[in-house]
């Protein structure tokens, strides 16, 4: 199956969360400042938005600049602890739209407001079902936090990453293997994720301006002068090639399984045996790792491949099949009681994971 990738950045971050949070911002240039507390504006420019980029203020720049570049702005300082707060509700969001990890990890979250997600079982690797899912991770993040993002999607992840700054804000990129070159090939080298400054430089003088002229230029040059592994991965990102997984940050991993069913139905005596079996999957590799989980959460996609979850948290950490039966089974029939629409791919998955505890003896008793 075609790989998908989805890499989702928020639009001007810090900044989008203080107009939020004070409408009397709306239309201003506002500025998101990292204040050293020496002298008043005496720090740098964490972040701006769109207006106050217009008058040419960056991230980075002295914040004494900016406020040169635009008296009228407004000047704010960085709160950290709250935009965290939001980031951790938004992950929180994406996660339910990433695969259960049947095939190892399937979210990773790789900045505050930046992260890839894994969807190819989700949508079968069908690029017109990843759109759709990207359109309604902006209904849900615009819906819940009132804030919008940009998406890119791509048969790998450095392509979703370049995809995702092609329109901005609030734009969705999709790149196929089928329209990839002609994405990727007019692009200046510096565009290219993964090539900073200093490479830029040196593949300018060797007459290296756009990633075309990286995808045909001799291989054995390239390593040459960057070395085998980086000449290499200087060849193969041209070409927009990349294989590299997703990586779940430690102590967030979650583990389950999702199968199509039989037919398009709402019937729980149908649905209940399919997601028995993934849930006996799941126990599976959760015992062959020596894993109890405390979160159960159900998905389902309907025949308008509209996508839903459900999580439950138990009161105890647990690892026997029956317990995650038993919750499924209350999770499914809650969500049929509430839901009109035939279900047409189903699955579990669990998280809250712990390495299980030894045996008790009996003196613990
Ligand atoms: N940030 C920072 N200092 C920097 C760059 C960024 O403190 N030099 C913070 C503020 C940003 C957040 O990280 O809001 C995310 O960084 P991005 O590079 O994604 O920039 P924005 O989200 O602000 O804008 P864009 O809409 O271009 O993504
Ligand atoms: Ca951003
Ligand atoms: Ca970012």
């Amino acid at each position: 199956m075609q790989r998908v990738i989805l890499h989702i950045d928020m639009d001007y971050f810090y900044a989008a969360i203080e107009e939020r949070e004070k409408p009397e911002l709306r239309g201003k240039a506002v500025v998101v400042c990292m204040l050293s507390g020496r002298s008043e504006l005496s720090g740098s420019v964490s972040t701006c938005n769109y207006i106050a980029r217009e008058f040419g203020i960056r991230s980075g720049m002295p914040c004494s600049r900016a406020k040169k570049l635009n008296p009228e702005a407004i000047f704010l300082p960085v709160r950290k602890e709250f935009y965290t707060s939001v980031s951790d509700r938004i992950m929180e969001i994406l996660r339910n739209y990433a695969d259960p990890g049947e095939n190892g990890d399937s979210f990773e979250q790789t900045s505050i407001d930046e992260a890839f997600l894994e969807i190819t079982d989700r949508t079968e690797g069908d690029f017109n079902l990843a759109f759709e899912l990207g359109m309604q991770i902006k209904e849900e993040i615009k819906e819940k936090e009132k804030l919008t993002c940009s998406i890119g999607i791509g048969p790998n992840k450095l392509i979703a990453k370049m995809a995702s700054s092609a329109k901005k804000p609030d734009g969705i990129t999709i790149v196929s293997s089928q329209n990839l070159e002609g994405f990727l090939w007019p692009l200046k080298v510096s565009k290219l994720w993964g090539i900073g400054d200093v490479t830029a430089k040196k593949l300018q003088e060797m007459g290296i301006v756009t990633v075309k002229d990286l995808a045909e230029y001799d291989v054995i040059k390239l390593i040459s002068t960057f070395g085998k592994a980086r000449g290499t991965w200087l060849k193969q990102a041209a070409a927009g090639i990349d294989d590299s997984p997703l990586k779940e940050r430690e102590g967030s991993e979650q583990i389950g399984r999702i199968a199509t069913l039989p037919e398009d139905t709402l019937d729980q005596e149908l649905i209940f045996p399919l997601l028995e079996m993934l849930a006996g999957d799941v126990i599976e590799k959760l015992n062959l790792r020596e894993l109890s989980f405390r979160v159960v959460t159900f998905t389902a996609i309907n025949s308008n491949f509209r996508m839903y979850t459900r999580s439950r948290t138990l009161n105890h950490t647990v690892s026997s099949k029956e317990a995650l039966l038993e919750a499924t089974r209350e999770i499914l029939s809650e969500f049929l009681s509430e839901n009109r629409t035939e279900l047409r791919r189903v699955g579990v998955r669990v998280g809250g994971l712990q390495k299980k505890k030894g045996q008790k003896s009996l003196f613990d008793y």
